[in-house]
């Protein structure tokens, strides 16, 4: 017997076999790969599943359909460098998904984007992704469908990609930090993630705070005067937080996973570093004495949020001055020739009239979601790239590409953000050098995959191009979902 679930998905799916932009994308270019075709594989198998989890603690409610990679939340990947992982996916949810690797330089067709590097995999369905590891650093992987309701019920997986043996910096103690909160009701299930009044402004926030998954801030404890690296990752779909620590002791030596000349907090404005959803951060702190603490803190909240306590046991090392580890810079990553690089002006904008995407049918028709869903898009549009919002109009048709590129070429983008609200933007498939901010003077240079833009800020940002259809878009889920994302097309 056919179920009503199962003829909506098929017709979700001949709907994105109808509307599909297939034809348009009849050029897109071959896939690069960034690893040599004998680097060393390791193949995994990979599901993302719904499981019911006490997540505020054994003795409340347990919460009910959370989404993780293998059952298990901040499912962790760690790989060394140069190795190639070919993962076989699984859809063990009873929506579609895709896997996007984020920033890394995966080859175009694992990049997970629906529907321009592949088609939506269906309940039941799976995905081969070929995920070659040419960077150290520290990356993440989410879906790139239905995102807001995905990754706010809890499916983001962390992946750590590590230098070989004689490139290690070593430090006395790791500690990871994702920030990521839980949109719970009292009851301990889920509310609605994705809301019209947070969509179209800073986004909807959760109703619980949480590091590392849990509401009470972690305590770690570290000898005393020894190094520690903190891999911070703002996991969540909304927060923007403004990362600090009560220790002139601490540098910032990677962002976004990539290395850079490291630089104490003194050196940029406030003394903290913006974080908006997507971004990493690796920071050396110098532990106290014994018995003194570090404690880290989100300094945007109205009280500063504590996001860790670091604790100087005994036995620890002499006081030695404090100079941040230097990791080594990845020369892998192609960087851009600015001396020869093309110019290129993007406005963020909000949507003119905010229509709502309108499927072939009424609103209220269960089929008029399912085919919103196919096409992983929101059912509203309130923002827009240079007039072009993803998924909008009357038919559901992709945008045209935000520009036609050419593979090897460098470009600098100039984005400027006129609406009212910051925006976190991501660029698929490359790393790139952040050059310039029109509020920011004195930014110390860094490369990123992520880039904050506030409002009525202009910055510059400037890469190579590799072969592709890589998309750009705000890491705020909601907007992105929401008509806040375009795509490059690298030929
Ligand atoms: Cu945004």
């Amino acid at each position: 017997m056919i179920t009503r679930r199962a003829v909506l998905l098929a017709g979700a799916s001949a709907g994105v076999l109808a509307l599909s932009p297939s034809a348009s994308l009849g050029r897109a270019s071959r896939s690069v790969d960034t690893l040599p075709a004998d680097a060393p594989v390791r193949r995994l198998s990979l599901s993302a599943r719904e499981v019911d989890l006490p997540i505020l603690g054994a003795d409340k409610a347990v919460t009910k359909r959370f989404c993780a990679y293998d059952g298990m939340p901040f499912m962790t990947l760690r790989a060394p460098q140069g190795t190639r992982l070919m993962v076989d996916f699984k859809n063990d949810l009873p929506d579609p998904t895709t896997v996007h690797w984020h920033g890394i330089r995966v080859p175009n067709d694992s990049d997970g984007v629906a529907p321009i590097t592949q088609k939506i995999i269906p309940p039941g369905g799976s995905f081969a992704y070929n995920v070659p590891l040419p960077d150290p650093g520290f990356y993440f992987f989410h879906p790139h469908c239905d995102e807001t309701g995905q990754v706010g019920r809890g499916l983001v997986g962390l992946l750590l990609v590590d230098e070989p043996p004689e490139r290690q910096v070593p430090f006395d103690l790791e500690h990871i930090i994702a920030v990521k909160d839980w949109r719970l009701g009292e009851d301990g299930q889920w509310l609605e993630m994705f809301t019209t009044e947070g969509a179209s402004t800073a986004g909807t926030f959760g109703t619980v705070r949480a590091v590392n998954g849990l509401p009470t801030p972690p305590r770690r404890s570290a000898p005393a005067n020894s190094d520690v690296r903190l891999r911070v990752i703002v996991a969540d779909s909304t927060r923007v937080i403004d990362f600090g620590c009560d220790t002139d002791e601490a540098a910032v030596i990677a962002v976004d996973g990539q290395a850079i000349t490291p630089f104490t907090f003194d050196k940029v404005p406030h003394g903290i570093w913006r974080m908006g959803p997507a971004m990493r951060l690796d920071v050396h702190v110098r532990m106290p004495e014994a018995g003194k603490e570090v404690k880290v803190y989100d300094y945007r909240s109205a009280e500063p949020y504590l996001l860790t306590t670091l604790v100087a046991t005994e036995s620890g090392k002499a006081r030695t001055d404090f100079v941040p580890k230097a990791l080594p810079i990845a020369t892998e990553v192609p960087m851009p020739d600015l001396d020869h690089a093309e110019r290129l002006d993007f406005l963020v904008q909000t949507a003119a009239g905010a229509t709502a995407i309108a499927a072939p049918l009424p609103a209220d028709d269960p089929l008029s979601k399912a085919l919103i869903d196919s096409m992983c898009v929101g059912s509203a549009t309130f923002w827009a790239i240079n007039r072009n919002s993803w998924g909008a109009g009357p038919d559901l048709r992709l945008p045209p590409p935000l520009s036609t590129l050419k593979d090897g070429q460098s470009y600098i983008l100039s984005i400027t953000n006129a609406t009212k609200q910051p925006h976190p933007m991501h660029l698929h498939g490359h790393v790139f050098r952040v050059l310039s901010s029109s509020k920011k003077k004195t930014m110390p240079p860094y490369v990123a995959d992520t880039v904050m833009t506030e409002p009525n800020e202009t910055v510059e940002i400037a890469f190579k191009a590799t072969s592709g259809n890589w998309v750009f878009h705000c890491h705020i889920l909601e907007h992105m979902d929401s008509g806040l994302m375009g795509w490059f097309m690298v030929v």
